[in-house]
């Protein structure tokens, strides 16, 4: 244990910064570009992976004037790398409208070609090998590049639904709500009429997108204000299905290259939280090189905190989570250890909530704490916030194998009067390192 604390400060993992909604300034006219980015937003290291896989993603920039896709391709990539990134959340009042400045930028500059070489599922043929490539040039009939955004649960007339179905573009080239390469334009949301949380996201080709990172989130605020929190957390799911070809096969105590184990095994997915993986195989091997054990993969003192979203919080605080599910498989859940909240579509106290994909849920709690509840049958307001107590509460996709494809966190309760306990000189492990 003594070697580990030696590697402290360099090596410290770099958790996945957490959304506050609170933190996001409001807004009715943005600018979001998509684009193509080859990253790696899990924990494999990258040599394990034959090719990072190519995550398409939108962006918030400023203005379209002099944008260069190569400059917002390496921001985006400088953000994942620094476990800086973040997926785009718009943040708007009730009954106002929302212009959303569409640029597509997927295949536009030094845009990336990935080679996966060898099958990815039990039927594809083997040593094939497959080409995503994006851009002008790429094979469109097979992958697609026009962009679109589309919205749910605001208002907007038919040609801003950023989709191509049925007879509308009979109607018209201004009613094909997608966006070639290179090429721009406007959505209209005329009024945000229900509050809460919405996916946005692709439509255009949304089998091949929204599962490798294009979509977004819009919080509409209530005109009348709800219970202030200090903490109004948004999560939301995701699966990279460019992980598929890495079988899951790691129990023996060591990873075994995907092209020894070409079919009939499990696959691997990447199974993500704002965007990042902390996949449990890795961190097995990494705590076996640390000198603990395969049973310790989750914990921070051994190989630091995960790449996934760590939340630091104040014993008693007023915490809301927000969920967004853009799985692209099937329904993911939250399920947090020592923490209980009310189900207000079950009508009852639970610990673990399901989010199916494309839907959104939000629970409320005290940090440490009981659940909150808008009726008195409590305790008292001081008693109420203490229950569980402190300490590094784990948080997870229910759907177990979930949690080894990455989908797991840390909710960090400290106590604000204690901060010898709960000091920033813990051990944080050796980190995996990324190459
Ligand atoms: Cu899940």
């Amino acid at each position: 244990m003594k070697i580990i604390c030696l590697y402290l400060s360099t090596l410290l993992a770099l958790a996945g910064p957490p959304i506050d909604i609170r933190n996001i300034p409001l807004a009715n006219e943005v600018y979001i570009v998509a684009i193509d980015v080859q990253t790696n937003p899990s924990n494999m290291p990258n040599s394990m992976l034959w090719d990072k896989p190519i995550a398409l993603l939108y962006k918030q920039v400023g203005t379209f004037d002099n944008i260069r896709a190569d400059v917002v391709r390496q921001e985006l990539k400088t953000d994942f790398d620094n476990g800086q990134y973040q997926p785009v959340v718009l943040h708007a009042m009730q009954n106002t409208s929302m212009t959303i400045h569409f640029m597509n930028l997927i295949g536009e500059g030094e845009a990336p070609v990935r080679i996966v070489q060898g099958p990815v599922c039990k039927e594809c043929p083997a040593n094939k090998a497959y080409t995503f490539s994006y851009g002008q040039n790429a094979d469109q009939t097979q992958y697609p590049t026009y962009a679109s955004i589309h919205a749910h649960g605001v208002s907007y007339d038919i040609d801003q639904d950023g989709t191509r179905a049925g007879n509308n573009l009979e109607l018209g080239p201004e009613y094909d709500g997608l966006v070639p390469p290179g090429q721009s334009r406007t959505y209209f949301y005329k009024k945000l009429d229900i509050p809460g949380l919405w996916p946005l996201h692709d439509h255009a080709n949304p089998s091949h997108t929204v599962g490798r990172g294009l979509h977004l989130a819009l919080v509409v605020e209530p005109l009348k204000p709800g219970v202030q929190v200090d903490h109004d957390f948004l999560i939301i799911f995701s699966d990279y299905p460019d992980y598929d070809q890495y079988i899951d096969d790691f129990y023996s105590g060591q990873f075994i290259p995907p092209f020894l184990h070409m079919q009939n095994s499990n696959v691997m997915h990447a199974h993500a939280l704002n965007g990042y993986a902390a996949m449990l195989p890795p961190r097995m091997q990494m705590s076996i090189m640390n000198g603990a054990s395969r049973w310790d993969p989750l914990r921070t003192d051994i190989i630091g905190d995960p790449r996934t979203p760590v939340y630091d919080v104040t014993l008693g605080s007023l915490i809301r989570f927000r969920f967004l599910s853009f799985g692209s498989q099937t329904t993911h859940s939250f399920h947090l250890h020592g923490h209980v909240w009310w189900d207000v579509e079950a009508q009852k106290y639970s610990d673990n909530i399901a989010v199916p994909a494309g839907d959104t849920r939000e629970i409320m709690f005290y940090a440490g704490g009981q659940p909150f509840r808008h009726i008195a049958n409590f305790l008292s307001a001081e008693a109420s916030k203490t229950r569980s107590g402190t300490g590094d509460w784990l948080y997870h996709c229910h759907i177990i194998p979930h949690v080894k494809h990455g989908m797991w966190g840390v909710f960090r309760v400290r106590d604000a009067d204690n901060d010898d306990e709960d000091s920033e000189d813990k051990p944080q492990g050796i980190a995996i390192p990324q190459d």
